[in-house]
């Protein structure tokens, strides 16, 4: 049977129109989905949106449209940039789909039934023309932090989770598990500043809002947030309903990529429910950082999103999906927060894009048409240089296996530019111009051929994070297969001819793109 890998992205809240940060972690878990699949595991890329809740009822009343009016747009657009990114989920769920619905409640019934779920009563300072609740910590000068308005103390009958009962159970888990919570920073933070001081049970109801999945048993409540939301893992593979093959086949998650703010609801909340219902664990739960612009985090309801110059449905058809998604794996170190700024970016489409793998394919592809009319070489006896490349090459597969599994895409993206780089100073360093000039058929042919596999190699392992460029080389190669292959030698291409490849990223002047770009901001 083969492998499965089962990935999933947060479920978002399409309150407002999906921006860069967002796009991040989807990006981030394409290329994961996509490496998996080409080594020929059975891939399951699970994304979605999470639509219930007061703030989506919000956005619908003041646009004047019904929430399911306004869901069923924000969902088309974030499947449409979706598509502009070249993501390739296999499934999206939302919260409001019936299948999911109905295993929500069931999951409520079964935690009520279990003793796990209590009634209690939720107090908290409440603002009543936002409708909603806030905690002390939350007012900002004792005031609404939404509206600024006065805010009064209040007591709201509501069902609870005793995720109090987990604390010791969970400190276990990332014991006997290091594994789960990645990367290890995470833990220490999730220990420290939330088990060590004791978990509060979780409040998991409300009667004042009125957008959510009412509670079976007892129907004036609707089911908040989180527990409405970290189940879709489960829902979206039928768990709960009369057909659950997928659950059967590809749970437990092997891992659930989410930014570092709701990692508390993944490391800590999402284990104590899956343990309450006896249901097992994810393998993983990797908290990403965050994609910063000018020193905030960049997010829906800041006025960095409104800016068109780091919007992605402007800078795909401008710079392609491909130039995004590589920026987005290569600088921000995965794990951590990273910067986007316009500067870097074009900085770095010119240099590793444009000069480095498009230039060296560009130039290969251009000597073997002058020299062999575009037929594929055979190569001869290879001597040092050539060696030293093959090896050199060959370390950086391995590599790029090994961050891999440790789902490190930025130091894979590395390793894989790395093979381009070392290509670049073995021309510079053969110069197969001069040996052309000395009339050494075989020793031309073996230089180009080394080069031509070494591109092979090298879009293959690249194909997973800038799919559509690395396909043309692929093609142009004459690379059918869609698997991983022969990426431990250099004898992967058949005789034929090259096809012709237009340039894969025309340099740009960054000048002339900030001024553009600033116009569009
Ligand atoms: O939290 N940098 O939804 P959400 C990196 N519905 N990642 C970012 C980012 C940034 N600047 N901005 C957003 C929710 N993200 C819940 C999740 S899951 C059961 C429920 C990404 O729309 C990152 O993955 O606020 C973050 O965790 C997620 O978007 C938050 O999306």
């Amino acid at each position: 049977m083969k492998e499965k890998f089962y990935i999933t992205t947060p479920i978002y809240y399409p309150s407002n129109k999906m921006t860069l940060g967002n796009a991040y972690t989807t990006i981030v878990c394409d290329a994961l989905a996509r490496f998996n699949r080409k080594q020929g595991k059975d891939v399951l890329y699970l994304t979605g949106t999470d639509e219930h809740g007061q703030k989506i009822s919000q956005s619908a009343t003041k646009l004047g449209k019904s929430e399911k009016e306004f869901l069923d747009e924000m969902v088309e657009d974030t499947k449409d940039l979706w598509k502009l990114l070249d993501i390739s989920y296999d499934k999206f769920i939302r919260t409001t789909d019936d299948y999911h619905e109905k295993a929500v409640q069931k999951i409520f019934t079964e935690l009520y039934k279990k003793g796990y779920i209590y009634k209690g009563s939720y107090k908290g300072w409440y603002c009543t023309p936002c409708e909603s609740f806030w905690t002390e910590s939350q007012l900002v000068d004792g005031k609404c932090p939404d509206c600024k308005r006065e805010v009064k103390f209040q007591e709201e009958e509501a069902y609870f989770f005793k995720l109090s009962e987990f604390g010791e159970k969970i400190l276990k888990l990332y014991e006997e598990h290091p594994e789960f919570l990645q990367p290890k920073s995470r833990v220490n933070e999730m220990v420290n500043n939330f088990i060590k001081p004791g978990l509060s049970d979780l409040c998991v109801s409300r009667t004042s809002v009125k957008w959510g999945v009412p509670v079976e048993f007892d129907p004036k409540h609707t089911i908040y947030v989180w527990i409405d939301a970290l189940p879709n893992y489960i829902t979206a593979l039928g768990w709960g309903s009369e057909d659950d093959s997928l659950f059967k086949k590809f749970w437990p998650a092997d891992v659930h990529v989410i930014g570092k703010e709701i990692v508390r609801f993944h490391a800590i909340v999402w284990p104590a429910i899956l343990m309450a219902l006896g249901i097992e664990l994810p393998h993983c739960v990797f908290g990403h950082g965050w994609l910063m612009f000018g020193g905030d985090k960049l997010s829906k309801s800041k006025k960095t999103n409104e800016h068109e110059c780091i919007d992605p449905r402007i800078l795909a058809p401008r710079y392609t999906s491909d130039a995004i998604r590589y920026f987005l794996y290569r600088e921000i170190p995965f794990g951590y927060d990273g910067n986007y700024s316009t500067e870097a970016f074009l900085t770095r489409f010119n240099a590793d894009l444009s000069n480095n793998f498009g230039n060296l394919v560009s130039r290969t592809f251009s000597m073997v048409k002058k020299y062999f009319n575009s037929q594929i070489p055979e190569y001869y006896q290879p001597t040092e240089d050539d060696n030293m490349l093959k090896d050199y090459v060959l370390s950086q597969v391995k590599d790029v296996f090994e961050q891999m599994k440790k789902f490190d895409i930025t130091k894979a993206t590395a390793s894989i530019f790395n093979i381009f780089t070392e290509a670049n100073t073995y021309i510079q360093k053969v110069q197969p111009w001069a040996v052309a000039k000395t009339g050494d058929e075989k020793r031309l042919k073996t230089i180009l051929r080394y080069l031509l596999e070494t591109i092979r190699i090298g879009s293959e392992l690249f194909e997973p994070f800038a799919p559509t460029s690395s396909r043309k080389v692929l093609d142009a190669l004459g690379v059918e297969d869609k698997l991983f292959t022969n990426l431990d030698n250099f004898d992967g291409l058949k005789e034929g001819e090259l096809k012709p490849l237009d340039i894969l990223f025309p340099r740009l002047d960054v000048n002339a793109e900030l001024e553009a770009l600033s116009k569009l901001g």
